[in-house]
């Protein structure tokens, strides 16, 4: 292999350890570290749980982006606790309000040819610099902190060439959407996508953010772009022309995968509820009331998509139907929107402005009402993640999204050229942007000495036991296909305030789903030791979120029996003590039902010897049936889920 793509000149710069064969585990040397306060409460809890002294990677920003909303004390709780976790262990920290992490952490933070690891499923969005960003479980975060190497299985590179130039009236956001319209939220599965070609002039270094953010949607490892002229302008524009380095593909380079894209055929896209693969052409569903518009969030994080949402709605008011909730970035961002006007122009068309951080992205407020279609130009409408029961959540361009606010209607945005007389409008990139780093706080010297601040909701993590050899336990749920985070443990305000309470949040596992599982789940571990769920394709699709496995860890689950999984999901699973199991002929799905009770013999030793692993399901009425699943585990995963999870395996190597 002497000629090289981007992905492989990263992977081959950082290899501890393996070999760069796809489905084979590799050791990667990791760089940076990204932190979120949903899911960074438990990383630093991880950390302290690990005796950590000091961060070891090159830079680690904990951000406080998510729980933004303070109706009683625990998320500001939550916020001390973090700055007291990130002075502690030597982290940088953005408050409150400083932004949100994946667009500040490009603007302040990335650097092309570097590793990153985050506990966000979107720090992929870190790859539209040239860097290999991966988001992942928190303890994979916290042990990359503590200076271990990052292990993945290694993916297959699809190369996407994008050709010709992007129409007027679509943008980025159509071109992730025109993947997930092709590929849906399973087809980037053990992928790592990089786009290469001519096209890639027609996007800016965050237009590259919004595709690389969405890969996510995909299920892709990460999306890689290459560091170029393009990067390099971006850096300076933000005062960092010295970390900028050029990455590209040698010439001749081969993918394993192909895929292409002319982006002059593009045309404006909509993903449907309830799932960012439900993609169809804006105009196919134009005409339909709206309630609801938000623009921002890190999937259209940059400049330019707040001003030309600005630009279409300038001397104009959106629809009185209409609430045009508009979420800035970053306090950077906010500052830049009121010096080029975007900000004026925005308010006076009647916009409502809300604080710099993730909010409705994750249901922290802005929840729609009821019956009603609301328009957002961030990357998931999973059932309920709104906050609204049965929400109907469309994901579209900013473009789509401020043509929709001003008709009160979905409105492809190239009919304002006819409605409004409108030309496209077209954004000019300054060449330096007013830099804000007041709220970033660097980390300190003396370290060691720092207190961790832990209010009464912040709770130390529970002891995970061992994998038993034998077990009997009920299955609890049988769930379908792409079942994700947000219905395993949902989001939203009333919930995620208890991401640094086990306890509690435990008690929402799978309620978007069947509101009687906690009480079921705790009887069965006090009849039976635990339980099992089963599922169908690509299970826990979605969010990094590791409470995902733990809260079930914690009311019993011992494993999960499904026909796959996504990547994060998988790796949590082990990471916390849970069998992640395959059926071995995915027609046994059928064979089990909800109510059934699973049998599991010589589990430890089946589990060594990668042999497959018998599961007796015994029916109501006394029948019995043996099916056969097996697990895809590298042996290092295979000690850690022995011990009971990552945790159990750190603590016995100190
Ligand atoms: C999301 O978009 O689902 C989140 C919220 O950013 C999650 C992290 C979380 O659940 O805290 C993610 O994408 O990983």
């Amino acid at each position: 292999m002497s000629k090289l793509n981007v992905t492989q000149k990263l992977i081959k710069s950082h290899l501890i350890e393996g070999e760069m064969k796809p489905g084979e585990e590799i050791g990667l040397k990791i760089d940076q570290a990204l932190l979120q306060d949903a899911t960074g409460t438990l990383v630093q809890l991880e950390l302290e749980a690990m005796g950590l002294d000091r961060a070891k990677t090159e830079v680690a920003v904990q951000y406080v982006d998510h729980n933004l909303l303070q109706t009683d004390f625990k998320n500001a709780d939550d916020h001390k606790f973090l700055k007291s976790a990130a002075q502690r262990f030597g982290l940088w920290f953005s408050r409150p309000g400083n932004g949100v992490s994946h667009p500040v952490h490009m603007e302040r933070f990335g650097k092309p040819g570097k590793t990153l690891v985050g506990s966000d499923s979107h720090s992929c969005a870190a790859g539209s610099l040239g860097m290999l960003a991966i988001g992942t479980g928190g303890l994979d975060v916290a042990a990359a902190i503590a200076g271990q190497p990052y292990f993945v299985k290694m993916p297959q590179v699809m190369g996407v060439k994008l050709t010709g130039k992007m129409p007027d009236w679509v943008s980025a956001k159509d071109v992730v959407l025109e993947m997930l319209r092709r590929h849906d939220v399973k087809g980037g599965v053990g992928k790592i996508i990089e786009y290469y070609g001519d096209g890639l002039k027609e996007l800016s270094a965050m237009d590259r953010h919004v595709i690389a953010n969405m890969g996510a949607e995909l299920g892709a490892t990460t999306t890689v772009f290459p560091s170029d002229e393009e990067t390099r302008r971006f850096l300076k524009s933000q005062d960092r022309e010295e970390d900028w380095t050029e990455l590209l593909a040698d010439e001749g380079c081969e993918y394993e995968l192909h895929d292409e894209i002319v982006l002059d055929d593009l045309v404006p896209l909509i993903a449907l509820p309830t799932s960012p693969g439900n993609v169809v052409p804006v105009s196919e569903v134009a005409g339909k009331e709206i309630s609801q518009v938000v623009i921002g969030s890190s999937a259209n994080p940059g400049l330019r998509d707040f001003w030309v949402a600005s630009a279409i709605v300038k001397d104009k008011s959106v629809s009185p139907e209409v609430s045009f909730d508009i979420n800035p970035t970053s306090r950077q961002i906010m500052q830049n929107m009121i010096d080029n006007k975007t900000f004026g122009n925005l308010i006076k068309s009647g916009a409502r402005f809300h604080q710099s951080g993730c909010m409705g992205c994750i249901g922290m407020g802005q929840a729609p009402a009821s019956g009603t279609i609301s328009l957002r130009t961030m990357p998931r409408n999973f059932p309920d993640r709104s906050g609204t029961k049965d929400d109907q959540v469309h994901l579209c361009s900013p473009e789509t999204a401020a043509a929709s606010a001003l008709t009160g209607k979905i409105t492809d945005p190239r009919d304002l050229e006819e409605l409004y007389d409108m030309k496209y409008p077209k954004f000019e990139y300054p060449t330096y942007e007013i830099i804000n780093t007041d709220m970033l706080v660097a980390p300190i010297d003396n370290n060691k000495d720092i207190e961790l601040e832990k209010g009464p909701n912040i709770k130390t993590l529970p002891h995970i036991p061992k994998l038993q050899s034998e077990y009997r336990v009920p299955v609890l749920l049988k769930m379908g296909d792409n079942v994700s985070t947000d219905e395993i443990l949902k989001a939203g305000a009333e919930v995620l305030p208890y991401r640094s309470n086990l306890p509690e949040i435990s008690k929402y596992s799978y309620t978007v789903i069947d509101e009687s599982f906690y009480d079921r789940a705790m009887k069965a571990k006090d009849s039976h030791g635990g339980h099992v769920v089963v599922a169908a394709e690509n299970y826990a699709q979605g969010s990094s979120r590791e409470h995902a496995a733990l809260a079930p860890k914690y009311l019993g689950q011992v494993a999960v029996i499904a026909k796959n999984y996504a990547r994060i999901a998988w790796q949590n699973l082990v990471n916390f003590g849970i069998l992640p199991l395959e059926f071995v002929n995915e027609s046994d799905y059928d064979k089990i039902e909800q109510g059934d009770e699973i049998e599991l013999k010589d589990v430890v030793e089946s589990v060594k010897t990668g042999d497959n692993i018998k599961v007796i399901i015994h029916k109501d009425n006394d029948k019995k049936i043996e099916i056969e699943t097996k697990h895809t585990l590298s042996d290092r995963q295979i000690q850690i889920l022995i011990k009971g999870g990552i945790i159990n395996d750190f603590k016995e190597k100190l």
